[in-house]
């Protein structure tokens, strides 16, 4: 091993298959936090050690060590949960964690502010509803995400088992997992063989999204490899292949940038899963292990060029990629309300701002959906864009199941938040995430009241324009690709971007550094003014910025 490759390269090589001192670490009763070496290989099984900031300036002046917690992370190809797993994701959450069940935007859940005593029985109660987070964070394939919207089915079944077989090729072989966490016995001292992972796993994290066209609602090119499945005749014959997306940044440093994937070409069905396991081993193998801000697939590829991986991946799986074919996105929005699929079965698309599924004065999520759960009349599925759609109802419950969902005010909830709320994101961000610099969930609701008081006043309400907030130029609820961004760069203040199209095929560009709310306010006051009165008919609120505001 190079003595220039990072302190995580020897941690996961001298991990003992992700193992490390992991055991004596939870078993420490002096501290809720684990050692630093466990802390890195904790992610693989889909956990973080974090603290409560709220609480930091208090605890140190007390004297006292930070309010450690994990917060752990389902692994969910696809974002789907059956009724009866709900139900126990509902009780786990109300038994060992804040309560809070958090929509990720990349179609899964997190659960925070699990004390250390009780990492281990939460993991057991996983396990009995067959849920597990492994490899869910980590420098290894992570959650795998698919178009979510039912009416698309069949296809749409057909890609959510894409989804899972592409994240069991992709799952890690060790068993540490399970010794760790679910007390399994370990049978031999040998470490498990890893083909595809070997002893170093990835230079970093890899992510796969697979979108059916029309709908781009997980934001496929911001994937390490993103699949665009091909229809023809109403059947999926295969799927262009891209590569090289992914959105993190460092404020202040050039030579890292968020960046869309390019397009490899059209493989047929049988041969995708090949393609995307030697997409795989082409960044293990050349990926950067040295400097962990540029080894992302995106930073390989631009070192290498499109050409020279997509040559690699071609001679290592021996498929020849043909061109990409022609397809079409039309929304990355999720289709709000009743939905009915194929075979009859009805699906409601509920908004969750922010994805953050708790009981508030005004709408009970979590009582409703416990209650449609403990009568077996749904499956549930996440949305990369952080909301929950109550799935497969049958025709004779559906009554039911919209009672229920009125009597908590959910339906309520969704019909009446305004187009541009049910478009936004925000990441978690503070109190929990190490990395924030300024505020996103807990702030951007307060925001967007006053942003849809502007959209009123000019006319411009039933616009549906995406506004995405994030803590930190990280990306994680993907800023770069919204038409207005907002990337935090201290508490109260976030640069803006404008310009990317509505549907996530192009990215936006910087426009205005470190606005605090009034500056924030006065731009969007402005900018949709004059969109409000030059916008050609059916113009985006991104095309019209990169064309009036952006290109001078
Ligand atoms: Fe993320 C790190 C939350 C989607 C790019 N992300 C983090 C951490 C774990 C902070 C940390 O490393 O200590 C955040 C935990 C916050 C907390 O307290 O819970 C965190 N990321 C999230 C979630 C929960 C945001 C959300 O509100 O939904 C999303 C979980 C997704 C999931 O279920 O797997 C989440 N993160 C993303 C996305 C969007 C996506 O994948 O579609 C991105 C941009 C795409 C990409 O990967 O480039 C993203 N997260 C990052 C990065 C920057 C990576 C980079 O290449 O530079 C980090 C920092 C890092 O890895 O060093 C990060
Ligand atoms: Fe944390 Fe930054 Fe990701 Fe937001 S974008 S969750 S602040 S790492």
């Amino acid at each position: 091993m190079s003595n220039k490759e990072s302190a995580t390269e020897k941690i996961k090589k001298n991990s003992k298959g992700l193992r490390g001192t992991m055991l004596e670490s939870l078993a420490d009763e002096h501290t809720g936090a684990i050692r630093e070496d466990d802390q890195a290989l904790v992610k693989f099984h889909g956990m973080y050690l974090q603290d409560d900031r709220d609480k930091r300036t208090e605890r140190a002046e007390k004297k006292l060590d930070r309010l450690w917690s994990f917060m752990v992370r389902l692994r969910l190809p696809g974002g789907f949960v059956t009724g009866e797993q709900w139900e126990a994701l509902h009780h786990i959450a109300g038994k060992y964690t804040t309560g809070v069940i958090k929509i990720t935007t990349r179609q899964t859940i997190q659960l925070h502010g699990i004390l250390k005593h009780n990492a281990r029985p939460t993991h057991r109660e996983f396990n009995l509803a067959s849920l597990d987070s492994i490899a869910a964070c980590g420098d290894v394939n992570r959650n795998v995400s698919a178009s979510a919207h039912p009416d698309v089915s069949p296809l749409h079944s057909e890609v959510f088992d894409l989804a899972n077989s592409l994240s069991d090729l992709l799952r890690p072989k060790t068993r540490a997992y399970y010794e760790i966490f679910i007390g399994e016995e370990k049978l031999t001292e040998k470490t498990e063989d890893d083909p595809l992972y070997q002893d170093r796993y990835l230079p970093r994290k890899f992510k796969i999204g697979i979108a059916i066209p029309p709908d781009n609602d997980v934001d496929v090119f911001t994937n390490d490899c993103a699949l665009v499945a091909i229809i023809e005749n109403n059947q999926i014959i295969g799927y262009n292949v891209a590569a090289g997306g992914g959105m993190g940044a460092t404020h202040g440093n050039s030579a890292t940038y968020p960046r869309l994937a390019s397009m490899f070409g059209f493989v047929k069905k049988e041969d995708v899963e090949k393609v995307v396991y030697e997409i795989v081993t082409v960044q293990r193998d050349f990926g950067n292990r040295e400097d962990r801000k540029f080894s992302r697939l995106k930073y390989t590829l631009d070192r290498l060029g499109v050409e020279t991986y997509k040559q690699e991946v071609e001679k290592r799986s021996n498929v020849k990629f043909e061109e990409a074919k022609p397809y079409y996105f039309s929304s990355r929005t999720d289709r709000y309300g009743w939905a009915q699929n194929h075979e009859g079965k009805w699906f409601y698309t509920v908004f969750v701002e922010a994805g953050r599924l708790t009981d508030t004065d005004t709408v009970l999520f979590k009582t409703a959906f416990l209650e449609i759960a403990q009568a077996r009349k749904a499956d549930f599925r996440f949305t990369s864009n952080q909301n929950i759609i109550v799935s497969n109802v049958l025709k004779k419950d559906k009554k039911i199941v919209e009672d229920i969902l009125r009597k908590y005010g959910v339906i309520q909830y969704t019909e009446n938040a305004s187009v541009i709320r049910k478009s936004s994101i925000a990441c978690v961000a503070l109190n929990t995430c190490s990395l924030a610099l300024a505020e996103a969930q807990r702030y951007l609701p307060s925001l967007m009241d006053k942003i849809e008081t502007i959209v009123k006043n000019h006319h411009v309400e039933e616009e549906d324009i995406s506004i995405r907030m994030t803590g930190c130029p990280n990306g994680c609820a993907r800023p770069y690709a919204a038409e207005i961004g907002f990337v935090g760069t201290a508490l109260g203040h976030y640069n803006m971007h404008l310009g990317a199209d509505a549907v996530g095929t192009r990215l936006n560009k910087l426009y205005k550094e470190n606005l605090n709310e009034e500056e924030i306010l006065n731009e969007l006051d402005n900018l949709i003014g004059i969109y409000a009165k030059e916008k050609k008919s059916g113009e985006s609120f991104g095309d019209f910025s990169l064309r009036k505001f952006l290109i001078t």
